[in-house]
């Protein structure tokens, strides 16, 4: 069937907040997989991660960013620029906030600097499951007190509620033009990278506050199989011997459910049978590192 051209919309949708606000789980909702790990703990996201949707005629790629905040290291510098810098191309600047949180000192700094560059962005509330109507609206007209946003939506990305309004809203508003992407197409991130996201996402969710900032995870070795399942190993690594020891865990244990549940999550996301091999290495100052800024998308 010949494909009408001339029918196309397709443009870029950035998200930006706070950490934590939900950036990630809203997208990964609306694209209808997990493009962007997500966990409770700040500084999940790294770098830019596009997450691609068709709504009809019109392709909607989102732009999921590492959160706004102040910067201390030199890996959250890079973070920081990764954010302001996936917001600066897009189309339209979603500013997402956290409904329970109000308005942090992230949020104004994002407000703040979006004033400063005279841009108009679009307001999501999230995490409505969490907040009475009351604290809504008085919020919603503080916000709006701004005057830098055009259009405001009210969602709760955990349960999904909302967020198909505002993909209607926002397919209308991309500008005409045929797809960048293949229609089929999710993710510009690749499959090893994505992968070692998901054993990431793993280490984030088990361990304590401060191991996994100083952890990363590569994809050594990937190979499909004859009988269509893959083989990946994957080095986990780590700044010091003691954290290797925590992430193994007594008698690897806890190494072996890390592994069980990536595995897991890896074979709901390619649909096919997962051998996963996750091995633990120290090396020092990774995050002075410019290779691996490299390897991640960010610039040192
Ligand atoms: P990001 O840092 O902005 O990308 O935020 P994440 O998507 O990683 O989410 C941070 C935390 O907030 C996770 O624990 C999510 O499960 C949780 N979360 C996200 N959206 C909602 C929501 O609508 N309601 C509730 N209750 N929790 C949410
Ligand atoms: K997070
Ligand atoms: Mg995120």
């Amino acid at each position: 069937e010949d494909m009408d051209i001339s029918k196309q919309r397709a443009g870029f949708v950035a998200f930006v907040g706070a950490p934590n606000a939900g950036k990630s789980t809203a997208i990964n909702h609306m694209v209808g997989t997990k493009v962007s790990i997500v966990s409770p703990k700040v500084q999940t996201t790294r770098t830019r991660v596009l997450g691609i949707m068709m709504k009809e005629e019109t392709q909607i790629i989102f732009v999921d960013t590492p959160g706004i905040f102040a910067p201390k290291r030199r890996l959250d510098r890079a973070m920081v620029a990764a954010a302001w810098g996936g917001a600066a191309d897009a189309d339209h600047i979603v500013v997402l906030v956290d409904a329970k949180r109000g308005i942090c000192n992230e949020t104004q700094t994002i407000i703040n600097t979006l004033k400063e560059q005279k841009r108009k962005a679009i307001l999501i509330l999230n995490k409505i499951d969490l907040v009475d109507k009351g604290t809504l609206l008085t919020l919603t007209e503080k916000l709006n007190g701004e005057e830098i946003f055009t259009d405001t939506f009210m969602v709760s990305a955990l349960k999904g509620d909302g967020l198909d309004y505002f993909v209607d809203f926002i397919a209308q508003k991309l500008p005409q033009g045929p797809w960048l992407f293949p229609e089929d197409q999710v993710s510009d991130m690749p499959e090893r990278l994505l992968a070692a996201e998901i054993t990431r996402e793993q280490l984030y969710l088990k361990l304590r506050q401060e191991l996994p900032y100083s952890t990363t995870v590569e994809t050594e070795t990937w190979e499909e199989k004859k009988d269509g399942s893959i083989k990946i190993e994957q080095i986990i690594y780590v700044a010091r011997d003691g954290q290797k020891k925590i992430i193994l865990g007594k008698g690897g244990q806890q190494i072996k459910a890390i592994g069980a549940n990536a595995r897991k999550q890896l074979e709901e996301i390619m649909e096919c049978r997962v051998h996963l091999f996750l091995f633990v290495k120290v090396r020092d100052k990774w995050s002075d590192d410019p290779e691996r800024y490299n390897y991640w998308g960010l610039d040192y």
